[in-house]
């Protein structure tokens, strides 16, 4: 592992760099599929489904029979583990679920600010090298609680035209409404756009690989909304000697596993405790049966020896991790004054995996430094705010010379005279 020693403010951000891919080819190629898809709908979107997942689909939206099936393949043991999942993700985003609020601003002019939801929503979930059912939880559950009417699904089918036994069984039960098999640019344009069998929708959520990171990015040019800007997954430990290095080295590995892109760090006030930690990393690795695309994670990632709390703080607050895990002698001093992270993971036995799965936080976060700047999914993202107001002629009289005043200093008559003439017959 690459250790850096008391590095110098200045390095921080060269040190701290997000692995990074140029995407001036991609967005070509996203730009000419979202064109065909658009033109051609679903005859396009199977053309490139047969290309890109090497499948002729015949019927590309899952039937209510394929869903039965697939659940009936999935283990009563691992039904069960969801379902748990399910009613933690369930409790900690109803919570989340707030009163209008309701202001008298002065007499006779009432204020209101409600949350209504989104009500078409699309939800990517990617096949690939592991299909992440989780995932699914983590995206219709709060689509669900907000109230979302259509809840649309898009994941690529396998060689045999399938999408996994755990997805379909987990999106029918967190009640999702269709389930299309699309995967890639094709599906976000669909989703985009509209065809015979990708209902359109308002805004698009979910992870996905450079291609359908950029497809997001374009979806938002034709006024769709889209959850976050997404890139490969990123962990920072922070943990002093009373930490335990096998743990902190499993916390590594679990996020460098997900891809060679992957970006794990440690930050440690004690040297001799890197030096476990790294020893640790090595044996662990040694039998990950996705020890490939964990080594080139691990190879990219750094250990960084500071002097004090404070000055790690700092680092890890001008690199603003998606997931922050802290096991030190004074959690309580990170917790508090932690500025950006996706997620923070307290204490020993707090694994970062628990709230990739189970615990009831969501998953879907803010990555590459975007933690400065946005949430993570919660139920706000399948929601928006309107606010309503109610102004009676008493209000309008309150209320109404201060209108007039304003309307005319900005040159706007028309808007002064909207106040005038209610005035005039009260
Ligand atoms: N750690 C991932 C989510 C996930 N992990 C799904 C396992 N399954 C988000 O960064
Ligand atoms: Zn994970």
């Amino acid at each position: 592992m690459k250790t850096f020693i008391n590095p110098n403010r200045n390095d921080w951000k060269s040190i701290l760099k997000r692995p990074t891919k140029t995407v001036d080819d991609i967005e070509a190629t996203v730009l000419d599929i979202f064109k065909d898809v658009k033109l051609n709908g679903d005859n396009a979107l199977k053309s490139y489904t047969e290309k890109f997942d090497k499948v002729a689909l015949e019927n590309q939206i899952v039937s209510e029979e394929e869903v039965i099936e697939a659940s009936n393949n999935v283990s009563n043991e691992l039904k069960e583990a969801i379902q748990l999942a399910k009613s933690n993700i369930e409790s900690f985003h109803k919570a989340q679920v707030t009163d209008r609020v309701e202001v008298t601003t002065m007499d006779g002019v009432d204020c209101w600010q409600e949350k209504r939801p989104i009500q078409k929503v699309g939800l990517y979930i990617p096949g690939g090298t592991a299909p992440l059912f989780s995932t699914v939880l983590m995206l219709a559950i709060p689509a669900n609680i907000a109230g979302c009417k259509d809840i649309v699904l898009c994941s690529p089918p396998n060689k045999e035209g399938k999408i996994a036994n755990e997805i379909l069984y987990t999106a029918q039960l967190c009640g999702v409404t269709k389930i299309i098999k699309a995967g890639g640019i094709q599906a976000v344009a669909g989703l985009t756009f509209g065809t015979e069998s990708i209902p359109q929708v308002y805004k698009i959520f979910g992870p996905g690989n450079q291609y359908v990171t950029v497809a997001k990015q374009l979806a938002t040019k034709y006024g769709v909304a889209i959850d976050m800007p997404a890139g490969p997954s990123e962990l920072l430990v922070m943990a002093d000697a009373s930490a335990n290095a096998a743990y902190v080295a499993s916390d590594l590995l679990s996020q460098a596993e997900h891809g060679s892109d992957s970006q794990v760090i440690l930050v440690t006030t004690s040297k001799v405790f890197a030096e476990k930690v790294d020893a640790e990393v090595k044996s662990q690795l040694e039998v990950l049966p996705r020890k490939v695309l964990a080594i080139d994670a691990i190879n990219n990632s750094k250990f960084i020896v500071v002097d004090s709390f404070t000055i790690a703080l700092d680092l890890i607050d001008e690199y603003g991790p998606e997931h922050f895990i802290v096991a030190t002698n004074d959690d309580d001093y990170f917790v508090e004054n932690i500025g950006n992270a996706g997620s923070v993971f307290i204490g020993n036995y707090t694994p970062e995996s628990a709230g990739d799965y189970a615990s009831g936080t969501n998953h879907t976060l803010p990555t590459n430094g975007f933690s400065k700047a946005y949430s993570g999914v919660n139920l706000d993202s399948f929601q928006k705010s309107m606010t309503f107001q109610k102004i009676s002629a008493k209000g309008i009289t309150n209320i109404g010379s201060a209108i007039e005043l304003m309307a005319e200093a900005e040159g706007l008559q028309a808007h002064k005279n909207a106040v005038s003439i209610r005035l005039k017959d009260l």
